[in-house]
């Protein structure tokens, strides 16, 4: 399958015509008996892994999975998975890359969708068994290959093994990998990376990120994300012959956990996620003098939580603003810490066109707020089989963000918001991100999330969640009056306060933004 044509691109520093085949190669000759991955029952040097996913082309392929299909792999953070994915890489098989929290429904509806070949997934995983899945998928696709596997693949690792495979077949800007659209509404669409695009967005995050031989990189999300896959994640770590350590359970006590035990350098979490870890560091002690650097992305960081990780870590943090889409952006390690409390930094690639765009399309004057749009190396310019999906794109090849951004003098960016997000209460506009960066000043909240809700009379208001810290509490004509008090004019004072204790949050572990708003609008 042929990606995005990336002649114009050839001549971009680190940029190189390579496919995924020839790079595990290349590492296996470089780093040979150095630890690449470890999960929590193996390990794996950067030579057995570039063994491995030749012998297991041979496996693939017997089993029936054909050279430049594509298969839905829904994989665990395990070594066999990056193995299978690395084989998948050398047969120019497209792998569609399907978080562990989707079922049956979800899954059916991207093989339909891709006509996929095979579905390849864990035996079991949090207590879900994924025989249910398998079961499903056999009885509406029964033309299907389907594999569930362990750590020791069980079954599969008895086929017998080919011929060496040689993937010369396979060319760079052929597709490697579909990831999905973290988008919370609507079906999630697919997002063709292609070889030499996605190595090049994994080797300028690890260089924006400093990693070398000696880092230690703590897979903490679901390696199915692209985050900790290539930003900088296994890929980029990989790249800059460092060692990936993978959190199994992605929860904060196994993560605080292997970063004492294994001396973790480097990670990379969602604010939900710091903000646990960091619960749980105030009332459990943990050796994590290791840790040099905290990257958050994923949805914005308020200024509050960046300065408590920073304070309660004692390391670099690094504010990240990441799409699957393609743009990369993130602080410097050396940015100042003021640029890290308020900017997602600078683009990673000396190739991305950023762009800040009004309604009409327009850019905006310099300093004013707008939709983020971007063009560049690794950034799509289609999704995969959607040309409805054109609005997402300009016609002069920009991909839309749908985010709300202002590009300060230095260059640097920051994120206020979705689009969608902000809140028109009878044409007077309110900024989400304004309101909740002053609730959060107030000692009593911990966390806020603050959304547009329909209102038959104004078009639109506002409504607040609030979570207290634990022991505190406010009543609505409280925190109303606080906010005033601090100088907030009247239209943006939430028309509706809800307290919260939990969040509802998405797969990836983002706070799930539609639940909210149902939970609002049944008041
Ligand atoms: C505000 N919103 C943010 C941030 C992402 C690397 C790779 C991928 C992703 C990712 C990622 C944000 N502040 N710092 O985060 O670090 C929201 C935006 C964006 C959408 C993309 C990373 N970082 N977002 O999150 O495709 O709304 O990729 O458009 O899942 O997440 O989501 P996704």
């Amino acid at each position: 399958m042929k990606g995005k044509n990336l002649e114009e691109y050839c001549n971009v520093a680190g940029f190189e015509e390579i496919t995924f085949g020839e790079l595990v190669n290349r590492w296996g000759d470089i780093y040979g008996n150095k630890i690449a991955i470890k999960d929590k029952d193996e390990e794996v040097t950067y030579w057995e892994l570039m063994k491995k996913s030749q012998e297991l082309v041979g496996v693939l392929k017997n089993l029936g999975i054909r050279e430049k299909s594509i298969v839905a792999l829904q994989c665990t953070n395990r070594i066999c998975f990056i193995e299978i994915l690395f084989a998948l890489f050398r047969m120019g098989t497209v792998p569609i890359m399907v978080l562990p929290a989707y079922r049956e429904q979800e899954v059916i509806k991207v093989m339909q969708k891709t006509n996929a070949d095979a579905y390849i997934g864990p035996i079991e995983y949090m207590g879900y068994s994924y025989k249910n899945i398998e079961t499903e998928i056999k009885r509406v696709i029964p033309e299907v290959i389907t594999l569930l596997i362990d750590k020791n693949f069980t079954d599969a690792e008895n086929l017998i093994v080919d011929e060496y495979f040689d993937d010369k077949n396979v060319v760079y800007d052929d597709v490697a990998i579909l990831l999905l659209s973290g988008g919370t509404t609507g079906e999630p669409k697919l997002i063709p990376r292609t070889h030499a695009d996605y190595i090049y967005n994994a080797k300028m995050a690890a260089e924006r990120s400093c990693l070398d031989q000696q880092s230690v990189y703590l897979a903490a999300l679901s390696i199915a994300h692209n985050m900790p896959l290539a930003c900088p994640g296994i890929l980029g770590t990989l790249y800059a012959g460092g060692t990936v350590i993978l959190s199994y359970y992605s929860s904060p006590d196994e993560i605080m956990e292997l970063i004492e035990e294994e001396g973790v350098t480097i990670t990379g979490l969602v604010p939900t996620l710091a903000q646990l870890c960091m619960e749980l560091l105030e009332i459990d002690e943990f050796d994590i003098s290791s840790l040099k650097v905290i990257i958050t992305g994923g949805a914005r960081l308020e200024a509050k939580l960046a300065e408590d990780i920073i304070r309660n870590f004692h390391c670099i943090l690094q504010n990240q603003f990441g799409t699957a889409e393609g743009l990369v952006m993130s602080t410097s390690l050396n940015d100042p810490v003021e640029w890290t409390l308020k900017y997602q930094g600078k683009p990673i690639s000396e190739a991305d066109r950023i762009r800040i765009i009004d309604e009409e399309g327009k850019d905006v004057p310099e300093g004013q707020s707008g939709e983020l749009i971007v063009r560049g190396l690794y950034t799509i310019e289609n999704y995969y089989n959607e040309p409805q999906c054109n609005t997402k794109f300009t016609d002069d090849g920009y991909y839309r963000t749908g985010d709300r951004a202002v590009i300060t003098i230095d260059g640097n960016v920051r994120v206020l918001g979705r689009m969608k997000e902000q809140i028109n209460r009878a044409g007077e506009k309110i900024q989400p991100s304004e309101i909740e960066e002053s609730l959060l000043e107030l000692r009593e909240v911990q966390q806020t999330v603050v959304i547009a809700i329909d209102d038959p009379l104004l078009g639109q208001k506002s409504c607040a969640f609030v979570q207290f810290r634990p022991g505190c509490n406010l009543d609505e004509k409280e925190i109303c009056s606080k906010l005033q008090q601090k100088g907030i004019v009247r239209y943006k004072i939430p028309d509706q306060i809800e307290v919260i204790e939990e969040w509802p949050v998405t797969k990836i572990g983002k706070i799930d933004i539609n639940t909210l708003k149902r939970k609002a609008s049944i008041k």
